[in-house]
């Protein structure tokens, strides 16, 4: 399996491509244009600007997370086949430059829900966290606002401030959505798009809904094994896959992470893989990777990826912060890189016990 860690780019990410490239076993960093709103085309110069930056350190670009779906396309407006053609000129300028996966989700108004981003743990360290008490009941306007102050001047994916604005109209276009629709929406949109993704060389991608069950009462539709049996069953292609994530699907502890990838490898080209402790109450914590300091195994979950052979790309999904590093939330480098080694050993103490 190829190692990658998520970049936000040049001025964007506090943690600079040459600290990337020294963590061992890297390959290649995920990217985006976080800066080009979701529906419009991603320009081929800003795409051929980023190639030039990262391949210098010997990284790839090969992975793209994400090209955002419009919410047109979401609702099944009726304009949503001009935001469909956008999506598919993009992906052939991704293809064009060597791009191999680009994930992204489905997820109604928000791309994923936490309470808070730094809360606190025991030994110091903080890490993001989610607390069902403060969501029953909340306005979603006052998660939002409560989102922006605790960002510290860095952007989140998915929390677009000027998406987000028109909150109550996002809302309402929702009203009356429900899951059998909200899955019609996605089979038209992969029956247009996987075509083109397998023409351009790439493989797409979708991420679990975090967390993996409704919140606000907006629908879920990538939340457990029969969806993704759905999902996969919609356009019978190695171009329609999915993005294996421990961490979105783990707050629901009947998803058997090892037995999904056992069934759905071949449709795995991009795997996420991290740990979360999960509360009597349902309540999640972001922990360390390590199998104890979490309630997920994550040394099943990578024994599964061995024993199916897993070629495909991974990365530490979110880490800790720790060491007073100052960073994005979820995004440092040193619990990330921590990741990696523990991963990585795993790996290697499996390929030893085979040989
Ligand atoms: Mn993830």
């Amino acid at each position: 399996m190829k190692t990658t860690f998520r970049w936000y780019g040049l001025g964007n990410d506090t943690i600079p491509l040459a600290h990337i490239k020294q963590i061992p076993s890297m390959t290649g960093v995920v990217w985006a244009l976080h800066d080009i709103p979701a529906g419009e085309v991603w320009p081929e110069e800003r795409i051929a600007e980023v190639k030039s930056q990262v391949e210098p350190y010997g990284l790839s670009i090969d992975v793209v997370e994400s090209v955002n779906i419009h919410e047109s396309i979401k609702l099944g407006s009726p304009d949503r086949d001009v935001y469909i053609e956008n999506y598919k000129t993009t992906l052939r300028s991704l293809g064009k430059y060597g791009v191999k996966v680009v994930c992204y989700n489905f997820m109604p108004v928000f791309d994923w829900i936490r309470t808070d981003l730094f809360k606190q743990a025991d030994d110091g360290s903080t890490a993001l966290f989610y607390e069902h008490a403060r969501i029953d009941g909340i306005d979603p306007k006052v998660l939002v606002k409560q989102f922006m102050e605790n960002s510290k001047d860095l952007t989140l994916p998915g929390w677009e401030p000027d998406r987000l604005k028109h909150l109550d109209k996002l809302f309402d276009l929702y009203k009356g959505m429900t899951e059998d629709k909200l899955r019609e929406n996605l089979k038209y949109f992969l029956e247009q798009i996987i075509p083109v993704a397998e023409e351009a060389g790439i493989r797409m991608a979708i991420h679990p809904d975090d967390p993996p069950f409704s919140v606000f009462g907006l629908p879920r539709i990538v939340k457990c094994h029969e969806d993704f049996q759905k999902i996969v069953d919609m356009v019978d292609s190695p171009a329609n896959g999915i993005t294996l994530c421990s961490g979105a699907l783990g707050p629901n502890l009947k998803n058997n992470l090892p037995e999904m990838i056992r069934t759905f490898h071949k449709r795995i080209p991009f795997a996420h893989i991290r740990n979360i402790k999960v509360f009597d109450n349902g309540d999640f914590y972001e922990t360390s990777h390590l199998t104890r300091d979490g309630s997920l195994d994550i040394a099943e979950i990578v024994k599964a990826y061995h024993e199916v052979g897993f070629d495909g790309y991974w990365r530490p999904d979110h880490g800790r912060h720790i060491w007073d590093e100052k960073c994005r939330p979820g995004y440092g480098l040193y619990d990330r890189a921590l990741g990696i080694m523990y991963v990585e050993g795993l790996w290697d103490a499996y390929e030893k016990g085979r040989k």
